[in-house]
């Protein structure tokens, strides 16, 4: 059976408010309709501008089939490219992250310059027309610090998610910060499951010890309904915009991204175990105090955020295959701020380290209980888990049109 038809009948018979159907989270053949539709059509974030601090500097990301490279050109440009040899396709950078002055093939060094043209490639016939083989670009754009690229071949107007989201980003100045620590961990579920997880803070307090010291569990906070009648976030976004910070709840037409500043538990400023700040700078040298709470920011399917007064969390998501997914999260200080000086990365990295393990574990469970036959879709607590239900909304009416081009029948 066509897995396009599965998965459109599946979609058609989903019951609202219930998690989905096994197959969502298991087959291989729906996995790849997710890369296909979703992952190789729509904007990813893929790493910060301060990871690619000079000319020559790049790093390198693996989308489903697809290996990429960001590099920094000599005019300072971060560009995007598929990171495939334009001679035989092998791939030109292969390390995480690195400096070049060019890009050079490591299979018969063809060297591209940093904006992709072709510059040398040795002994080919006469005739050889270099300006035919540069990398092949992929769409990428710099907001505020966070990189995003997109495979599409025309890709989706940029514009609405800056123009929303960069105000509120802006003055933490993220694109002159620096990452003190970064981690990837490779958690054994559907990427969808990895979401379902960050979207609801119903497990908290189960599971999270040391984030429960300062994170409130209010659905409020991790959802996304009924934050403009609660009183604390309304006092404090007040408190946050007359000091500048855009912090009002917002979230875009089609529910793909959300920012909101939130309070943290009684008076914690920073994700420590005392609640008090990680480091002795604050993040930005344009926020002058720490009692600012989180700035929370997402944007599926590929980050959600945390930005402190003192540093920030980044985290991004990117899957490897219908049961494994990989998440990398990255914490971001002042880029003066000294280790050992300025604060201490125990410290600073412990509680979401702890609480990144805890989410593992329980995606990990939750996939492994879902491949029991006896497995059908459960109702999600409408008080806990709207940010859940929102979140697979958003997957069915994104994925649920694409499904139905080519002539099929329409959702
Ligand atoms: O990272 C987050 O935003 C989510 C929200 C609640 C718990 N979880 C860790
Ligand atoms: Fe890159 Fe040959 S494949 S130089
Ligand atoms: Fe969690």
């Amino acid at each position: 059976m066509d897995a396009r038809n599965d998965m459109l009948r599946l979609l058609h018979r989903r019951r609202e408010g219930y998690s989905l159907e096994q197959p969502f989270y298991t087959d291989p053949d729906f996995f790849k309709l997710d890369m296909e539709l979703i992952w190789y059509r729509d904007w990813l974030f893929i790493g910060h501008d301060c990871e690619l601090p000079k000319p020559g500097s790049y790093i390198t990301a693996q989308i489903g089939d697809y290996p990429v490279v960001l590099v920094r050109d000599q005019q300072g440009k971060i560009n995007a490219f598929h990171n495939s040899c334009r001679h035989r396709g092998s791939r030109v950078c292969n390390a995480d992250k690195g400096t070049a002055a060019k890009l050079v093939c490591p299979y018969h060094q063809w060297t591209y310059e940093l904006d992709g043209r072709l510059l040398f490639a040795r002994q080919m016939a006469d005739g050889f027309d270099k300006s035919q083989f540069g990398l092949k670009p992929v769409a990428c754009e710099s907001l505020s610090g966070y990189i995003f690229i997109c495979l599409a071949k025309e890709p989706a107007d940029f514009a609405p998610m800056r123009a929303m989201i960069e105000p509120y980003l802006l003055p933490h100045r993220l694109r002159e910060a620096k990452v003190a620590f970064e981690s990837t961990i490779v958690e054994k579920g559907n990427w969808k499951l990895v979401w379902e997880n960050n979207r609801e803070c119903y497990h908290c307090a189960g599971n999270h010890p040391e984030l429960c010291k300062t994170f409130p569990e209010a659905p409020t906070v991790t959802g996304v309904q009924g934050a403009d009648s609660d009183p604390e976030m309304l006092a404090h976004w007040a408190k946050c915009e007359a000091a500048g910070l855009p912090s009002k709840f917002r979230i875009d037409p089609a529910g793909q991204y959300r920012a909101t500043r939130a309070p943290l538990l009684r008076d914690a400023v920073s994700y420590t175990m005392t609640g008090r700040r990680a480091l002795k700078k604050n993040l930005s040298d344009s926020v002058s105090t720490d009692r600012i709470g989180s700035l929370l920011l997402y944007h599926y399917p590929t980050t959600w955020n945390h930005i402190l007064g003192d540093h920030a969390v980044t985290f991004r998501v990117l899957p490897i295959s219908a049961t494994e997914t990989a998440v990398t999260t990255k914490w971001l200080v002042h880029k003066d701020a000294v280790e050992g000086v300025d604060y201490d990365l125990a410290e600073l990295t412990h509680v979401w380290t702890e609480t990144n393990d805890q989410d593992r574990r329980i995606v990990e469970e939750n996939a492994f209980g879902i491949l029991s036959p006896a497995y059908e879709p459960g109702p999600y607590s409408e008080l806990h888990e709207g940010g859940v239900i929102q979140f697979v909304e958003w997957y069915a009416s994104f994925i649920g049109p694409r499904l139905a081009e080519d002539g099929r029948p329409a959702l």
